[in-house]
């Protein structure tokens, strides 16, 4: 498929998907969110692809659903959600890949799902969260903001965030750090470099033990302990017949750096 919305290229292993609508802040169109829909589906397909880098042309990361776009919601609020964005978080939560956000600039609205259904997140020293985009336009939070912001921030906190930081009172780079929403804040000129360094990172770790992980931590919120130690005991199965754990076992015994492929 041609994309026309996103940017999408793959190096060393390392799937790089540029939302690029700059002068719309890259806000969801209807052909951005099924190109970037369609770009997960090609990276759970390529076995090439061992890490995915998600950022933003321009001066935003995403201003969320494109307000302007009716063709988007011509079907209803409902029917677009499911069928549009849903699926995108699911198949970014879903994908036994990491994610990497490079958050280069301002993140609201289904942005923020996006930026949060990330594995982990490194902020531009220019980016900014605004949360409460929703209920300034007399919408409810989605694309999983209610799932996964108060798993990292808290109930409160979630809540505080959602009705006050609005695009005057936005949650700064430092305050994304302090409230765990991050990894790390680089210079705006470093961020690209600093995020391909990581990806080429995992690109070289092993990919199926990396998936099998986030499995495992994607599963933890909805069951008990025991479930979850069965949970890790059966995963441990699955990692340790890979030829990468093999490969890692051995390395070690012969006091050698192992080599994994990501199978
Ligand atoms: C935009 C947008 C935008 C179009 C900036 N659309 N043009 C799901 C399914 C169904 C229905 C509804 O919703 C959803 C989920 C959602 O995502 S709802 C929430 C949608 N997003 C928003 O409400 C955020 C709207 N944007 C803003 O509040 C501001 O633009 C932010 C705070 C992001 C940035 O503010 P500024 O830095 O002051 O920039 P700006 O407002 O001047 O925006 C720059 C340009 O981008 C501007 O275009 P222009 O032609 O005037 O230069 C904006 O119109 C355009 N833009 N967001 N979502």
């Amino acid at each position: 498929m041609t994309y026309e919305n996103i940017l999408y290229e793959v190096a060393d292993g390392v799937a790089t998907i540029t939302l690029n609508r700059p002068e719309k802040y890259n806000a969801f169109s209807a052909k951005m969110l099924h190109e970037t829909n369609d770009a997960f589906r090609q990276i759970a397909r390529d076995a090439a692809v061992r890490t995915v880098i998600i950022t933003g042309a321009g001066k935003a990361f995403c201003s969320g659903q494109d307000l302007g776009d009716a063709e988007s919601v011509e079907k209803g609020f409902m029917e677009h959600v499911r069928s549009k964005y849903n699926p995108l978080i699911l198949a970014m939560r879903g994908l036994e890949k990491p994610i990497i956000g490079a958050i280069n600039g301002v993140v609201a609205g289904a942005g923020v799902g996006v930026a949060l259904a990330c594995d982990l997140r490194i902020l531009s020293d220019k980016a900014s969260f605004v949360f409460a985009a929703f209920v300034g336009i007399g919408l409810v939070p989605d694309t999983g903001i209610d799932y996964h912001l108060p798993r990292l921030v808290g109930q409160a906190k979630a809540f505080e965030l959602i009705m006050l930081t609005d695009g005057k009172n936005r949650v700064s780079p430092q305050q994304a750090l302090d409230l765990n929403l991050c990894t790390s804040v680089v210079e705006n000129d470093a961020l690209m470099e600093q995020a391909r360094a990581l990806a080429v990172k995992f690109a070289t770790m092993p990919t199926r033990a990396i998936g099998l992980t986030k499995r495992l931590l994607n599963g933890t919120w909805d069951q008990t302990l025991a479930e979850t130690l069965d949970m890790e005991a059966q995963l441990q199965h699955a990692a340790s017949n890979t030829k990468d754990a093999m490969e890692g076992i051995t390395a070690f015994n012969e006091k050698r750096e192992p080599k994994f492929t990501g199978q």
